[in-house]
């Protein structure tokens, strides 16, 4: 495979390629839209992807835990049709990814996008599942924050050449499986002495960073587990697994969303 860099990019035209519509190079909506608002204080535009599920995750926690204002209703964003194009999502979220939340038991609401964004938000307003003590909260934000800089190297750079690509690029799979190994890496001796990664519990630095590293440990991701040697990370298998077998987290990985219509 050879490439001359040209002296000024020109889109490839290559309309086969979804991730190649020269549509994505511009943003801003597409088309009009109307999104549903249901009656409960907090309403969600998502997915089950890794991006949706971390705040699903939260969300079935706060109910675990009888928080009663974090009721929500949700609701799919198709993005395999545009939805994340419409004028009602984008007036949400500018970038037109999911997830996005509102929260309307404030007024005005408040509009929430970013995942983490929406984490940090959720954990301080209910004072859960994020430390109390300064100490404590700047060690938690350290890991969120790490997930948050670390995690587009297995989404964008190693999923997308493993299992997107038209076909397997040997440099590009080599760059990022280094890249997300040594990430595993990080994490495996992070965890070796302790349960959850930051404060004295589970938080929400544990959410975000479980919907990829933790499934890609259990080998729920691309069917990458056995590429990545994941057994090799014990204590990454560990932490996976007992997040993974908490009650909320199964109803979060089960949740049914509502189609917008
Ligand atoms: N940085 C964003 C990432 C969200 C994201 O990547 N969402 C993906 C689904 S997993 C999406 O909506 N993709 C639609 C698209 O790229 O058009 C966040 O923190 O929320």
């Amino acid at each position: 495979m050879s490439y001359t860099l040209p002296k000024i990019w020109t889109h490839p035209n290559n309309t086969d390629n979804p991730f190649f519509n020269a549509e994505r190079m511009v943003a801003g909506a597409r088309f009009e839209q109307k999104l549903p608002v249901g009656d409960k204080p907090l309403q969600l535009y998502s997915l089950g992807t890794p991006s949706g599920l971390r705040v699903h995750m939260v969300l079935e926690e706060l109910a675990e835990s009888g928080v009663a204002d974090a009721e929500y209703d949700a609701f799919a964003i198709d993005i395999g049709r545009g939805e994340q194009y419409g004028s009602d999502f984008v007036a949400l979220n500018p970038n037109a990814k999911i997830p996005a939340l509102v929260d309307y038991s404030a007024n005005p609401p408040v509009k929430l996008f970013e995942f983490d964004a929406i984490l940090q938000y959720l954990a301080e307003k209910h004072g859960q599942f994020i430390p109390a003590s300064p100490q404590k909260r700047a060690e938690c934000m350290s890991w969120l924050f790490w997930q948050a800089g670390s995690s587009p190297y297995v989404g964008g750079g190693f999923g997308h050449f493993f299992a997107f690509a038209p076909e397997p690029f040997e440099y590009p799979i080599n760059y990022f499986t280094l890249e997300v190994k040594r990430q595993l890496s990080v994490l495996d001796k992070h965890l070796a002495d302790k349960a959850y990664l930051c404060g004295d519990g589970y938080t929400i630095a544990d959410m975000a960073t479980w919907t990829w590293y933790g499934r890609l440990a259990l080998g729920l991701v691309y069917g990458s587990g056995e590429f990545l040697q994941v057994a090799d990370y014990p204590h990454v298998q560990r932490w996976a697994k007992n997040i993974a077998a908490r009650p909320a987290v199964q109803r979060a990985m089960n949740l049914r969303l509502q189609a917008i219509g």
